[in-house]
């Protein structure tokens, strides 16, 4: 059995699940439990909100016709685990999960999926898909949200025959979307240790969470030009010879076979070559061989602390147990729950 009590921990409004029950003597279960009830629930992350299994009764077959429609799409296309766990990143990294990244623009609002960062972000088509059947079975019942937090879980999952983590439900959707926040609050890819950090604790997120959940890095592609001035240009001098130090030089002439100019946005590269479909430990190797992609990459060796997680993390079964309890704290970041936001009826639309 798994119970997560979400206590205030010690460094102010940060949260964290407890581990398994079974780990734990009873008694230290009811001591935690009574400093849960002493403390209140964690006003920041409102996880508490969140629980197993949410649409049982309202929409019983809600998490089935996720999981069928997002294998049917990533079974096609080895791609859509890679974008779709991104855009659960995206969406709780601004304004929390509340699926905001999924709004359009209109005529006097532009909304976060039109912010830079955005670039080939992808997977909405299927994210609507699911919603317009999930709207026939169950109407205005299952969140746009939990779709995502859903979808991303299943698509990497589908290679493993199981789930990978458990996904509590019952976020609801937000009503506002804006560009700015999404500029603002996700991380950059030419950002170091210090900053990626503390964007991570504004978000109620560990510097752990930080290391753990840049092994998504596992899948998918980077375009050039996020990371070709480690290439050409890294301390400014733009000559052939400027390549970023903390890159494995073998690697960066490799790079630079495939990335032809700082200019160049429409190549991509794999993040972790060779298994770049593949959700495994591998990322952590790569890391360790100076073969990072971006400069956030290559920043979580520069600190102590995160480059002895890098090196535990290197064991699959280390890497998959923090990951579980990583992106479920990321899933909890500001969520709606109870009456607050609304169930939309489209997700690329708030409600009227
Ligand atoms: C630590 C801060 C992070 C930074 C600076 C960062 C930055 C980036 C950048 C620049 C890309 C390439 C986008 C492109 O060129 O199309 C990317 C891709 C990706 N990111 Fe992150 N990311 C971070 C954390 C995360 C987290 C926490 C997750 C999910 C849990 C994630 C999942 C992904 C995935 C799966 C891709 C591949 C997308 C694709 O193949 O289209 N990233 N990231
Ligand atoms: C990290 O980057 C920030 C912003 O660019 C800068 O102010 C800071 O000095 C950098 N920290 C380190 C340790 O290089
Ligand atoms: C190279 O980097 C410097 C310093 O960051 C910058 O001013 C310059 O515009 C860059 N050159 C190119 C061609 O992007
Ligand atoms: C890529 O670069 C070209 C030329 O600099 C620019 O016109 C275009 O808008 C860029 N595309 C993206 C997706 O950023
Ligand atoms: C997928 C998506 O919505 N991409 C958008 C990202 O933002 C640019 C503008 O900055 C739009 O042109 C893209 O359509």
């Amino acid at each position: 059995m798994y119970v997560a009590v979400y206590i205030r921990g010690s460094k102010g409004s940060f949260c964290w699940p407890t581990r398994r029950l079974a780990e734990m003597k009873t008694a230290s279960f009811l001591l935690l439990l009574a400093m849960a009830m002493a403390v209140g629930s964690c006003a920041r992350c409102q996880a508490a909100g969140l629980k197993k299994g949410f649409y049982k009764k309202t929409c019983p077959q809600a998490e089935e016709t996720v999981r069928s429609i997002v294998g049917k799409h990533a079974s096609a296309d080895s791609e859509l685990p890679a974008k779709l766990l991104r855009l659960f990143f995206h969406d709780c990294f601004v304004r929390g999960c509340d699926a905001s990244i999924l709004i359009e623009s209109t005529a006097d609002n532009t909304a976060e999926k039109d912010a830079g960062p955005n670039l080939s972000l992808a997977g909405f088509d299927v994210i609507e898909e699911v919603k317009t059947s999930l709207e026939t079975a169950c109407p205005g019942t299952v969140s746009c949200a939990d779709i995502v937090a859903l979808a991303a879980r299943d698509s990497v999952s589908l290679q493993f025959g199981k789930l990978l983590w458990k996904v509590k439900t019952g976020r609801r959707d937000g009503t506002i979307s804006r560009q700015s926040e999404a500029l603002s609050d996700l991380p950059s890819p030419a950002s170091n240790f210090s900053v990626l950090a503390g964007q991570f604790a504004g978000k109620g997120l560990h510097v752990d969470d930080l290391v753990v959940l840049s092994g998504a890095h596992t899948i998918g592609v980077g375009h050039c030009n996020l990371f070709s001035q480690r290439l050409y240009n890294f301390t400014g001098r733009n000559a052939a010879d400027d390549a970023d130090p903390s890159l494995d030089p073998a690697y960066a002439a490799l790079l630079k076979t495939k990335c032809r100019s700082l200019a160049d946005n429409t190549t991509t590269v794999a993040m972790d070559p060779g298994s770049s479909t593949e959700f495994d430990s591998h990322y952590y190797a790569n890391l360790r061989e100076r073969r990072g992609l971006f400069v956030s990459d290559a920043a979580l060796l520069t600190d102590r602390r995160s480059a002895k997680l890098v090196g535990k993390l290197l064991r699959p079964g280390d890497f998959f147990d923090a990951f579980k309890n990583s992106i479920t704290r990321m899933g909890a970041i500001g969520v709606l729950t109870g009456t607050a936001g609304e169930i939309r009826n489209k997700c690329s639309v708030v409600n009227s």
